[in-house]
């Protein structure tokens, strides 16, 4: 029989590169696995467990919740508020950073999660995902305010994402590369089947939603014009487009077969007194470690997404990602103005 490598296997051998590791993280992340699978169990059954549909709330951004928001939120904290390994938590579906309950030990780090984007497509059974950023808690801290959270993408020390699709993905980096590993549902483990993910460097295909395209800025509009021109335009070549709604499915196809996606900053979203349409804490900075860690770049137009020095938990960016050619173009169209 051939051998698999579990992403506990994974983990653990790859803390034994690091003399000085503990065994922790392997358990850190286990207690994110096992919530992962506990939502990709909830997601796979759809109607059947009588969880789809709006919920009767909004969440801190004045969004319509789904059932699921809620209950994918509540999953997530439940399978992980005990080990003992965290020391606070903030979701997107929370308005304040979530403590650990007093009666369980508090751990060394900060998680910060979507545990369910790309809601919109959950009621018509198309794929969405879990986020999640792991950052070290300051040593000095016992009880985490939102003022620990704000760090820059930079300080990351994990991020991933669970793809709910027509299989269950976890795609991981640990700041060495990125990792997918695919859900086994016979034996109950992620097992690595996409090592070394990359990124190509040139792209034919990419993601935005171009139902905001008169409200994007100069430099968005001449690039996708561009674009959409193909062979007779100024770049001389075909380009096909994907738009699926939900960022972690959208982005699992840049580490699969390269492209770029981009939700830009536009004239509405300004309107709205809004910085971009995607979180930077739950969204932007987890997938642009993993995108970066792949060979790819994610800038915002005018900086590099991780080097935002946040400001609010909640707080939004604009996001260019993908294909690092392509990336550098559109950066070179903003600095062009
Ligand atoms: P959500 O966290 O409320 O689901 O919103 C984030 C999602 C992303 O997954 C996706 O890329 C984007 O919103 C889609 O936006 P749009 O509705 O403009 O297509
Ligand atoms: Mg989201």
């Amino acid at each position: 029989m051939a051998s698999v490598t579990t992403l506990s296997k994974f983990i653990i051998e790859n803390e034994r590169n690091y003399p000085e590791a503990t065994g922790e993280f392997t358990a850190v992340l286990n207690d994110v696995v096992v919530a992962c699978k506990r939502l990709s169990d909830l997601v796979n059954m759809g109607a059947l467990a009588n969880v789809l549909g709006a919920a009767e709330t909004e969440n801190v951004q004045g969004e319509q919740q789904k059932k699921l928001d809620i209950i994918s939120n509540n999953v997530f904290i439940e399978s992980i508020e005990w080990s003992g390994h965290f020391a606070g938590m903030a979701s997107e579906e929370m308005e304040d950073v979530y403590p650990i309950p007093k009666e369980y030990p508090r751990g060394k780090y900060l998680i910060t999660f979507d545990p369910l984007d790309g809601s919109s497509n959950i009621d018509v059974n198309v794929s969405v995902g879990t986020i999640f950023s792991i950052l070290r808690c300051p040593d000095d801290v016992e009880e985490p305010t939102a003022e620990d959270f704000l760090r820059p993408g930079t300080e990351q020390v994990c991020a991933g994402y669970c793809l709910y699709g027509s299989a269950t993905m976890m795609v991981l980096t640990m700041g060495a590369g990125v990792n997918g590993f695919t859900l086994d549902r016979a034996i109950g483990e992620f097992v690595l089947t996409h090592p070394a993910m990359m990124i190509p460097q040139d792209t034919n295909e990419f993601a935005i939603n171009a139902s905001n395209q008169r409200h994007w800025e100069a430099p968005v509009k001449r690039y996708i014009d561009e674009l959409l021109a193909g062979k007779d335009g100024a770049r001389g070549q075909e380009f096909n487009m994907r738009w699926i709604g939900s960022m972690v499915g959208d982005v699992h196809r840049l580490l699969c077969r390269g492209g770029i996606f981009l939700y830009p900053i536009d004239e509405k979203i300004k309107a709205q007194g809004k910085e971009g349409r995607l979180r930077l804490l739950y969204e932007a900075n987890p997938m642009s470690f993993i995108v970066e860690q792949a060979g790819g770049l994610s800038h915002t137009g005018t900086e590099r997404v991780m080097e935002v020095q946040p400001h609010g938990l909640h707080q939004r960016v604009p996001v260019l990602m993908g294909s690092k050619n392509e990336i550098e173009r559109l950066i070179a169209y903003h600095q062009e103005g």
